[in-house]
């Protein structure tokens, strides 16, 4: 019997991946859950191993080669007859019963469509008869008169093409008399969002010069992991209204600290940082601000809370910017944040990385400090709000009411998505993250738990 070894669901967003290696030749014998391929996708590198013991028969792929998700890498004979056969089975029950599943759930989102278009469309109904004379009447037509033309749409329904950034007058209406209706709206922004991924990095219309007329120049392809750090920038600049706070820690008294008990974490084969101090911290400020933990999903209007606690760590790697993330950060000391930002920055730079330890996070930390700088404006990780910029502490005459005293200060910066986040409730998370980093005992009674 010969099973096709296909590649697997990488990650969500992924779906190719380039072989690095093949660790096996046509005619080997291997076992169940040998690697057979080193694979490297624009998130992680990683291995591929066989599902079954046998001998490899054919081998469909060369190293280099891209490979899409599903596609044969390699077939093998299985040694196993019945082992296979039951395998088969379990495998053929299990896909019956993902279908059966698949289409309950199908059905149920339907009925749920159903009853909520009827919904829609008797609000709808019931809100344009009172807004006739409202003000919003008022202001759709003055808009009305402002494009010069006339779109059947309720006024919510432009609200909500505005929210999403749809322009209204490409959206084809499928309501009674071609009126636009917000599931319209919603598929029309869906489209968008998928066509935007498919396309990869959206080159605009501009045109580059020749640059070989002035001087000798050398062309390089971008790698995987560049094209996706300049798709995903690009997405989030565009997408996310970004504004920047400010703030500065004295982190003098915590530095103090560092240097003194920075030897218990040593003794675990790592450095206590500023980091995986932060990480702790921003952890705390999580939870007395919820909004920094959660996601905006603007096609269902609605705000999701994460109740768990994971944070990104931006790391510089030779192949580019990676942003591991560290899970449960609220329900671990700063000894193992302290172990656990150490191995997975260093598996971010040996390409050990896995593609499920690159999700998940709800805010990022990007700490530059280590190089230099007094200031910058990292840029969102969708779906996050917010992200926490840490440039290097330097000691800064600072005035305390009589006198100027040498103060170490850590300036921070805190780039969020204005949809979701006012200034105000930044600029307290920023206060918050600083006066946290000052007298580390104000989290134990500053909310959080
Ligand atoms: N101010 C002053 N010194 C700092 C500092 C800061 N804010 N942050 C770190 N340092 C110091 C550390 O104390 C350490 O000093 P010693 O060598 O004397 O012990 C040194 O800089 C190097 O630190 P580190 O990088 O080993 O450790 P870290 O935990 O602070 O940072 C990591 C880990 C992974 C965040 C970091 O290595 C890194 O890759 N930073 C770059 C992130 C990046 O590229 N961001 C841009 C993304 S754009 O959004």
């Amino acid at each position: 019997m010969i099973k096709e070894l296909k590649l697997p669901e990488i990650a969500e967003n992924v779906d190719t991946a380039t072989v690095l290696s093949l660790l096996v030749s046509e005619g080997d014998t291997v076992e169940e859950e040998q690697n057979v391929a080193e694979m490297e996708s624009d998130k992680a590198t990683f291995d591929l191993p066989s599902e079954i013991a046998g001998k490899i028969k054919e081998i469909k792929v060369s190293e280099g080669d891209d490979v899409k998700v599903g596609d044969v890498v390699m077939t093998i004979e299985s040694d196993e007859k019945n082992k296979e056969d039951e395998g088969e089975k379990a495998e053929k029950e299990k896909e019956e019963e993902q279908e059966k599943k698949k289409e309950e759930e199908e059905e149920k989102e339907k009925e749920k469509k159903d009853e909520e278009n009827k919904a829609e469309e008797e609000k709808e109904k019931k809100k344009e008869k009172e807004e006739k004379e409202g003000e919003e009447k008022k202001e759709e037509a003055a808009e009305e008169e402002r494009e010069g033309s006339e779109v059947p749409a309720s006024p919510s329904v432009r609200r909500l093409a505005r929210e999403l950034g749809v322009d209204i007058y490409k959206v084809e209406g499928t309501g009674p008399a071609d009126r636009i209706t917000s599931d319209d709206v919603k598929a029309f922004a869906k489209e968008a969002v998928q066509k935007s991924d498919q396309k990869g990095i959206a080159a605009d219309d501009y045109e580059l010069p020749d640059f070989s007329k002035w001087g000798e120049i050398e062309k390089k392809s971008m790698d995987s992991i560049r094209k996706r750090t300049a798709k995903n920038m690009q997405a989030s600049w565009q997408s996310i209204p970004h504004v920047f706070q400010f703030d500065k820690a004295d982190v003098t008294e915590l530095e103090n600290f560092r240097k003194k008990y920075g030897k218990e974490v040593e003794k675990e084969g790592s450095k206590l940082t500023v980091t995986a101090i932060l990480l702790k911290i921003t952890a705390k400020a999580l939870q007395t601000f919820p909004r920094f933990n959660a996601s905006l999903d603007l096609q269902n209007e609605e705000i999701i809370y994460k109740k768990y606690i994971n944070i990104g760590v931006a790391v510089d790697t030779e192949r580019g910017l990676l942003v591991p993330v560290i899970w449960d950060v609220d329900q671990k000391s700063i000894t193992e944040l302290s172990v656990e930002l150490g191995e997975i920055a260093e598996a971010a730079r040996n390409k050990k990385i896995k593609p499920d330890q690159l999700q998940g996070g709800n805010i990022a930390i990007s700490n530059l400090g280590g190089i230099g700088g007094t200031n910058f404006t990292p840029i969102i990780y969708r779906p996050n709000v917010a992200i926490i910029g840490v440039s290097r502490t330097s000691t800064e005459p600072v005035y305390n009411g009589g006198e100027f005293k040498p103060r170490m200060m850590l300036p921070l910066s805190l780039s969020y998505d204005h949809r979701l986040i006012d200034g105000a409730e930044a600029a307290k998370f920023l206060r918050w993250l600083c006066e946290a980093l000052e007298n580390p005992l104000l989290t134990m009674f500053k909310g959080g738990k």
